[in-house]
């Protein structure tokens, strides 16, 4: 677990924004299949997120991600590193936390798109405000089958193997676990795909009832739990499948927006 109470400052941080503005998105899966995804993350890119102090993206930014070479013959990969990293040289913060589709995503992502790189989970401090990141999916504990995969797909070793094979094999694997993810999602029970219950209660209490925002479920609510005593509070995000979405803090006051257009 890493604390960011002050996160580090991205090399573009100017310091003079006035804006208390803290932007927070996930699961835009962009990519080549659904252009008025790219369209509307363009225009939030360029239209709403400059207001914001710190832009969060907690995962899947990408419908995929087979290794930051992706970026070589990817134009819809390059289009949204160079948006992001002309946002970040306007003075807004950007950070970046993986998603169970886009886990290989390293330095040289971070450094074309001008963000920095979280761990998940990373809590940090919103004013007074206590707020836990997450992607999300380390809360779906009932979900065995893909927590083995996690485990497998997050170890160096196999990162390693597999960032060593050509980008045609790395495309053709990426296809395969997809179908085959697709394939057991259509027999799994609906519940055991969102958060469990009691993984969520000792988040709380481990990290002190923070307020918590993740994504991954594709489930956008506010959620009130009762742990302990403490009235804590957890975001889940908007996906970005027909129309996409931001959840906002400004001055201690939360709010969900769709994005459409
Ligand atoms: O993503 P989503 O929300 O649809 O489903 C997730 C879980 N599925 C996954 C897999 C991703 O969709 C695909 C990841 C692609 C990564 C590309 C880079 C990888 C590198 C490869 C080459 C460089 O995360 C799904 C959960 C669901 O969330 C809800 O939480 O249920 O989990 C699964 O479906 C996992 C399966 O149950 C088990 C794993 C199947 C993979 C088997 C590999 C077969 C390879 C065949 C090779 C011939
Ligand atoms: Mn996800």
């Amino acid at each position: 677990m890493v604390t960011a109470a002050n996160p580090p400052q991205s090399p573009f941080f100017k310091g003079g924004s006035s804006s208390q503005q803290t932007l927070f998105i996930s699961d835009l899966h962009l990519c080549a299949e659904r252009p008025h995804i790219t369209r509307l993350f363009e225009r939030f890119i360029a239209e709403t997120a400059p207001a914001a102090e710190s832009l969060y993206i907690l995962g899947d930014l990408f419908e995929y991600w087979i290794g930051d070479d992706q970026l070589d013959g990817d134009p819809l990969a390059r289009n949204v590193a160079q948006r992001l990293h002309r946002l970040a040289a306007s003075g807004t913060r950007i950070f970046f936390m993986h998603g169970n589709r886009d886990f290989l995503i390293g330095e040289r992502f971070a450094r074309e798109a001008g963000l920095e790189i979280l761990p998940d989970p990373t809590l940090i401090n919103i004013g007074n405000t206590s707020v836990l990141l997450m992607h999300g999916d380390t809360l779906c504990t009932d979900d065995t089958r893909y927590q083995s995969f996690r485990q497998q797909v997050r170890s160096a070793e196999w990162q390693q193997a597999i960032l060593a094979k050509p980008i045609p094999e790395r495309q053709a694997l990426a296809q395969s676990i997809r179908s085959q993810s697709d394939i057991e999602k259509s027999m799994k029970p609906e519940a055991i795909m969102d958060v469990n219950a009691d993984a969520v209660t000792d988040v709380f209490r481990e990290q002190r009832y923070p307020v918590i925002v993740h994504g991954h479920t594709h489930r956008p609510a506010r959620h009130e739990h009762l742990v302990n005593g403490h009235c804590c509070v957890r975001w889940v995000l908007q996906d970005w499948h027909e129309i996409g979405g931001y959840l906002s803090v400004n001055a201690g006051e939360w709010r969900a927006t769709a994005v459409s257009g």
